[in-house]
């Protein structure tokens, strides 16, 4: 659908960045999220949606005995001199982004971050990643590691969904996407527009005969299952290509509210992805097949909130 013919049309721009090397300083990294921008705001986007711990190497590859090592690959306030042009392009273009980051706070809590930037440039919503995937020692029997447990605390925001570019958005962050819950949080709140980022290695390091394929599969089949069960929009974008040797999947993917990928990149490197996503489509399934009020059964489900692991029957 053309932008403004009808409906409540969000034109984003699913921003994925190639490889970004340990060497690779914030300044340079960000002028190539820039570069992207300024592509977006050429194409008429409204918002750019930047991926996960956008603005350096997938650092949690490395591992450090004293965690505070790791310190530097945070970020200690945002805006910060280094980011700082992003937002003024946002404020003097009218466009917004999303952006996923490691924060730092000022009392020494660190979380893998993703934030919302309105088209003035102003900070309109914060997530802080709830699902942190891997382990938090180092453990040899691993091709690589994944010390997220390591160096980030849960999110301590929950699934906060806001008024923003004309609809109700929410955030995650890749390994929330795989869990349906993260979904249905934001969509008992109503969601019409995911955005998320993720960092997602192309192998298992405890599984060397999984395939890139079968990777790839998972990663949308899980957006697509999030987008469709809540009807809503989800924007999934990738780091993607060799890290330091080590091969991020690419796949970024816009995903409609019947769960069909409608735009996808084709490249492993900076790449963006447009689209016109139209709000108003979230509403069909909404009334209907996933009318929540009508169709939810509240009473079955209370164990999903009491139990983590699964009981079989003896
Ligand atoms: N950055 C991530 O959260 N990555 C995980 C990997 C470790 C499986 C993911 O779910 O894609």
């Amino acid at each position: 659908m053309a932008k403004g013919s009808r409906g409540r049309i969000v034109r984003i721009g699913a921003a994925q960045s190639g490889p970004v090397q340990k060497s690779d300083g914030r300044q340079a990294v960000v002028a190539r999220l820039l570069e992207l921008m300024k592509q977006a705001k050429a194409e008429g986007c409204d918002l750019v949606v930047f991926t996960e711990l956008a603005l350096t190497t997938f650092f949690p590859r490395y591992y450090a005995e004293d965690r505070a090592d790791m310190d530097p690959w945070f970020e200690t306030a945002m805006p910060n001199p280094a980011t700082r042009p992003l937002f003024d392009f946002a404020a003097g273009n009218g466009i917004g982004f999303s952006l996923g980051y490691a924060e730092l706070t000022p009392e020494g809590r660190h979380f893998n971050t993703q934030i919302l930037v309105d088209n003035n440039g102003r900070i309109a919503a914060k997530y802080r990643k709830v699902h942190l995937p891997g382990h938090a020692d180092y453990e040899p029997r691993r091709s690589f590691q994944h010390l997220e447990k390591r160096y980030f605390e849960p999110g301590d925001l929950g699934f906060p969904v806001s008024r923003a570019f004309g609809g109700v958005v929410g955030q995650c962050i890749c390994n929330d996407r795989r869990w349906p819950e993260t979904f249905r949080v934001m969509g008992l709140k109503g969601v019409e527009l995911v955005v998320l980022g993720y960092n997602t290695p192309s192998t298992n390091s405890l599984r060397p005969e999984e395939t890139a394929a079968t990777r790839m599969h998972q990663n949308h089949l899980c957006m697509q299952a999030g987008a469709y069960q809540n009807s809503c929009w989800v924007v999934g974008v990738a780091k993607a290509g060799s890290e330091d040797g080590h091969h991020l999947m690419a796949g970024t993917a816009i995903v409609d509210p019947d769960g069909f990928i409608v735009a996808q990149a084709d490249t492993e490197d900076d790449e963006l992805v447009v689209h016109d996503c139209d709000l108003d489509a979230c509403r069909f399934l909404k009334e209907t097949t996933f009318n929540f009020v009508a169709h939810r059964r509240t009473e079955h489900y209370k164990i999903i909130c009491e139990q983590t692991g699964a009981k079989p029957p003896k």
